[in-house]
């Protein structure tokens, strides 16, 4: 019996000591799954229908609200492995020359306190002009567009009645990065800038620093589909499960992600 409750005991140990190495390799509390989701995404800067990006990961740019202070999403269409969607919405509602979108990914999720070679950086400008960098050990080099598409507009969503801007981005996975098409995790950054209202500066998720990929977010598993009506709490259990299981199971998952589509 004592050695029962000493097994449970250890068990307990390893698993907390597992989430603690877990929530340490990015921002901690900034964590979300990558969802596969059924509806398409339309590359029009607006919700397309009702339903485009409900089957999403959604979370809120600011503190816990999903509201006209901006929210972001994130999800993979079912059927293609590699295709990468965001949808980013700001309050800003002004056409500015220096009006800035962010996105940053670490298909390796390594870390580091500047950004490295496998960091992928996407940067719109002015709702004109895309820009990509590569980390170069101390900071971004400019490199070319690596096929990722875009669009932004003034609109209204669920999430804001009034017109603000949104943004929708597609990037494939397999030409992204040095990291080629790995499932997660991967570290992801987003941030938005409004030109017209420099006091409230970049406003980011999380909160840190796009040249700091050590303090990024984290997509820290997948899965197949968000059902309707599942919360967002109850998703962050799952996740933390997911997380345990994936450290136990990650190269049969490997390779069953690499099967899932294409
Ligand atoms: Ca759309
Ligand atoms: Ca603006």
């Amino acid at each position: 019996m004592k050695k029962a409750v000493l097994l449970v005991f250890s068990v307990m140990i390893l698993c907390s000591s597992l989430m603690i190495g877990v929530a340490t390799a990015g921002e901690p509390g900034y964590t979300l799954i990558e969802a596969y989701g059924g509806a398409t995404i339309t590359l029009d800067g607006k919700w397309t229908s009702a339903t485009e990006w409900s089957d999403a990961y959604i979370l809120p740019m600011v503190g816990t609200t999903k509201g006209a202070n901006g929210i972001w999403a994130y999800k993979m269409n079912m059927g293609d492995a590699y295709l990468m969607s965001f949808l980013i919405e700001s309050p800003d509602n002004t056409n500015d020359a220096g009006d800035r979108w962010t996105i940053c990914i670490d298909g390796a999720n390594d870390g580091g306190t500047a950004p490295k070679s496998d960091d992928t950086k996407i940067e719109i400008v002015g709702h004109t002009t895309l820009l990509m960098y590569a980390g170069n050990g101390t900071g971004w080099s400019l490199m070319a567009n690596k096929a990722v598409t875009w669009k932004d507009s003034l609109a209204n969503s669920t999430y804001n009645s009034a017109n603000h801007y949104v943004l929708e981005v597609q990037a494939d996975k397999g030409t992204l990065g040095s990291w080629g098409a790995n499932p997660p995790p991967h570290a992801v950054f987003v941030s938005m800038y409004d030109a017209s209202n420099p006091s409230k500066g970049i406003v980011a998720w999380p909160p840190t620093s796009a040249d700091n990929p050590g303090r990024w977010g984290v997509i820290t598993d997948y899965m197949s589909e968000i059902p309707e009506g599942l919360t967002l709490a109850f998703v962050a259990v799952l996740s933390s499960v997911a997380v345990i299981g994936a450290l136990a199971l990650r190269r049969s998952k490997t390779s069953s992600y690499f099967f899932r589509g294409r």
